[in-house]
C-alpha cells in the first residue's frame, strides 16, 4: 500500500504470535490462566468495540466525556510543541480530542500491532489534520524498550498518551515497569496523561463486566474459539461459561472462563483435566482510587499534576510529569 507517510512508518515487524506455547505453559499452572492479549484476534477486537458501546460498561463513556469536556485544559497543562506518543493506538479515537486542542505539537507517534488499523488510522489523521507530523510504527507496545523516534521536537518535550484503562489489564508491578520504561523516554517535565478506570461499588464492576446482553461472555468465550481455530485445540464451548466478579482483596475485576463439567480438553499432544467449577484466569482489571494511582506512579518516578474526572466520577484521566 503506497502511502504518503511511506518516508516516515516504522514496521518493527512484530513477532509473530506465541500462542501456543503461552497456552500450553498457562493451562499447566495450578490456576489455569491465558494472557489476556490473547482475547484480541480479528473477532475479539470486533466485540470489544461492541463492549465499549454498552450500557452496562461505562468506562469508554466515562472516558470520552471527560475528554470532550477537559481536553482544551489536559492541553494547556501539556503546553506548546509536544511529541504526543501513543501505545496502543488502536483506531485513534480519542487521541482526536487532544489533538485538536494542542497548540502547535511537534508530532503524534501512535504505536499499534495490527497494521492495517495503524495505516487506515494515520491516514484518516492525515485528512484530518494536515499539518500534523504523524510517526506511526507497527510494533507491540509491551515489548518495545526503545522507540526510535526521530521527528522533530520544537521543545523536546515529549507526552505519552495512554487512555482507555489499559493499564489497569497490568498487574500494579507490571504497570510501573511499564511506566518505568516508556519513563525513560521522556526527559525532565515530559508527561503522561494516563486513562485510569476508578473503584466502585461491585455491582457496577460486576454489571460492566458480565453485562446483561452478554457480549462480554462473547468475548471471553471467543477465546475458545480462537484456540480451537488456531492451535487445535478441543474446547467444547458447551462445557464452559464465562465468569466475572469483582475481587475486593486485590481491587480488580477478574474474567474467567469457567468449567461447567469434569471433562478433558486436548490441545497437540497435550490433554488438561479441568473438574466441574475450575476455571482458565483470561485478565485482570485492576480499580483504583486516585491515591492509590498516584502512589502507584510515584514508583516509577511520576509526580500527579491534575486529574480530571466525568460527572458521575466512574474515571479519571491523570496527567503526571517526571
Ligand atoms: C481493554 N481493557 C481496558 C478492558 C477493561 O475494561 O479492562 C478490557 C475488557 N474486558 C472486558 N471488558 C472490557
Amino acid at each position: 500500500m503506497k502511502t504518503e507517510f511511506d518516508s516516515s512508518y516504522m514496521d518493527l515487524a512484530p513477532q509473530s504470535s506465541t500462542l501456543l506455547s503461552e497456552v500450553l505453559v498457562g493451562l499447566s499452572k495450578h490456576q489455569k490462566s491465558i494472557p489476556p492479549k490473547f482475547l484480541y484476534d480479528k473477532a475479539g477486537s470486533e466485540i470489544f468495540e461492541k463492549i465499549c458501546d454498552l450500557r452496562d460498561y461505562y468506562p469508554t463513556r466515562a472516558e470520552k466525556e471527560i475528554l470532550q469536556t477537559y481536553a482544551g485544559e489536559m492541553a494547556e497543562m501539556i503546553g506548546p510543541g509536544a511529541l504526543i506518543i501513543e501505545p496502543g493506538s488502536g483506531a485513534g479515537e480519542k487521541v482526536r480530542y487532544l489533538l485538536k486542542e494542542l497548540q502547535d505539537p511537534s508530532g503524534f507517534v501512535p504505536i499499534e500491532i495490527e497494521r492495517e488499523i495503524l495505516l487506515r488510522m494515520t491516514s484518516e489523521l492525515i485528512e484530518e489534520f494536515p499539518d500534523l507530523n504523524i510517526t506511526p510504527v507497527c510494533a507491540d507496545f509491551t515489548q518495545m524498550l526503545q522507540l526510535p523516534i526521530t521527528v522533530g521536537m520544537k521543545n523536546g518535550k515529549k507526552v505519552i498518551f495512554f487512555p482507555g484503562s489499559t493499564i489497569g489489564n497490568l498487574s500494579p508491578e507490571e504497570a510501573i515497569d511499564f511506566l518505568t520504561q516508556y519513563g525513560e523516554m521522556l526527559s525532565t517535565g515530559g508527561g503522561f496523561l494516563i486513562g485510569a478506570d476508578l473503584k466502585k461499588d461491585s455491582a457496577t464492576l460486576k454489571r460492566a463486566y458480565d453485562d446483561s446482553e452478554g457480549v462480554t461472555a462473547e468475548f471471553n468465550m471467543n477465546l475458545l474459539r480462537r484456540l480451537n481455530r488456531e492451535v487445535g485445540a478441543s474446547f467444547d464451548l458447551n462445557n464452559f461459561e464465562h465468569e466475572a466478579f469483582y475481587n475486593e482483596d486485590m481491587g480488580r475485576v477478574e474474567m474467567h472462563l469457567k468449567s461447567k463439567v469434569p471433562q478433558l480438553v486436548r490441545i497437540n499432544r497435550t490433554v488438561f483435566r479441568f473438574n466441574e467449577g475450575e476455571t482458565i484466569h483470561t485478565e485482570n482489571s485492576y480499580k483504583y482510587s486516585e491515591d492509590e494511582f498516584a502512589e502507584l506512579c510515584a514508583h516509577a518516578g511520576l509526580v500527579l499534576r491534575k486529574c480530571w474526572k466525568d460527572s458521575k466520577n466512574l474515571f479519571c484521566v491523570y496527567y503526571f510529569e517526571k
